[in-house]
């Protein structure tokens, strides 16, 4: 399997985010990358290229050009104010405030355009992000002109981001993006599978209301984990896009006997949609050894997954999200995309 990866991700590395209270180191590191693309050359996956440069318009299909033009802008503006740590907002709009009308000043429009503390802007933030999704688009590109798989090794991950919002390590919506792209080269319809422990918020709002793209997700309850405020069984799609988005709300303690259920309805859904493409917000938080979360999946679930994934007999675009058992995230990442390589022969199409 061919994977992108480029190096600017390094450019973006956030000194803190809050949580539990407290400004504590980010676990969203560029070590974690760089563990992943170590394995998969230790394991000989394929060839490694780095991607394209893609224009504005790429990013466009999914973000507004107010929130592109705010994250582009963001630190020059909180730095000229003397500022020199990482930018963070300190205010959102919840119930009762505004949302239509972005302010004018930094800290406002910080906390307009966040859900929450855990996207700290840098000065290297925008460059990382941008060919973060160029690491996607490639990826996508990649499918399109015939290749079976590709692995689009990005960070920072993208699926909390919606059309003009950032948060929980996310800026621009990788996946959302390479599924754009497909659709506006040929593609009728693509599925978006997401694996991450953490429901894709961002993912499922900016499709909700399409028939084009069907969203399914396996996550941690949002009752009771990140994000909580999005991610309910019930959340089936609005209008057009009633009945194309499918969640799988899971307990803490969760494992492979308990997984391997859901991702088999999962599996129903994508096979019901008959979808040109497939693109998978590959996170591996799952892990039980995860510092932020509450699965139980062990090393050895991940190839499964990747198993499971081939028999859709899909074009697939892995797009790297979460996983924050540092040591590990190489071995479970990569065995994804092994799992899927060893049960992809008869399923090819
Ligand atoms: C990004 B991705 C847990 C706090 C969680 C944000 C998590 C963002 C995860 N107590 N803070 O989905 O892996
Ligand atoms: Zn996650």
């Amino acid at each position: 399997m061919i994977t992108i990866y480029g190096e600017r991700h390094r450019l973006h590395h956030g000194r803190s985010e809050l949580i539990d209270g407290e400004l504590k180191p980010c676990f969203e590191t560029p070590r974690r990358v760089d563990i992943v693309h170590e394995r998969l050359r230790q394991v000989g996956l394929g060839e490694v290229i780095a991607p394209s440069r893609f224009g504005i318009d790429a990013l466009n299909r999914v973000h507004s050009d107010a929130y592109l033009d705010f994250l582009q802008t963001a630190w020059q503006e909180w730095s000229a104010l003397g500022r020199t740590h990482d930018a963070l907002p300190t205010i959102w709009p919840a119930r009762g405030l505004r949302r239509d009308r972005a302010p004018l000043s930094i800290d406002g429009k910080l906390g307009f355009y966040a859900m929450d503390a855990g996207a700290p802007i840098t000065s290297g933030t925008w460059d990382a992000i941008e060919e973060s999704a160029h690491v996607a688009l490639t990826g996508a590109q990649c499918v399109s002109r015939g290749e079976r798989a590709a692995f689009a090794l990005c960070r920072p991950p993208g699926h909390h981001a919606g059309r003009d919002v950032m948060g929980g390590y996310c800026y621009l919506n990788n996946a959302a993006i390479a599924a754009e792209h497909w659709l506006a080269h040929g593609a009728r319809r693509v599925a978006i599978l997401d694996v991450d422990y953490h429901h894709g918020n961002g993912t499922q709002s900016i499709f909700y209301e399409r028939d084009d793209v069907l969203f399914v997700s396996l996550h941690a309850d949002p009752s009771i984990d990140y994000p909580y405020l999005l991610g309910y069984a019930e959340e089936t799609g609005r209008g057009a896009g009633q009945g194309f988005n499918f969640n799988y709300p899971l307990p803490w303690g969760t494992d492979w006997s308990t997984y391997a259920v859901a991702l088999a309805h999962a599996g129903e859904q994508i096979e019901q949609f008959a979808p040109d493409a497939l693109v998978v917000s590959l996170g591996v938080d799952t892990f039980e050894g995860d510092p932020i979360s509450q699965f139980r999946l062990t090393s050895k679930d991940y190839p499964r997954i990747g198993a499971a994934i081939a028999q859709f007999g899909l074009p697939t675009l892995f797009v790297m999200e979460g996983g924050y058992a540092v040591e590990e995230i190489g071995l479970n990442a990569v065995g994804v995309l092994t799992g899927f390589e060893a049960h992809t022969q008869v399923a090819a199409r």
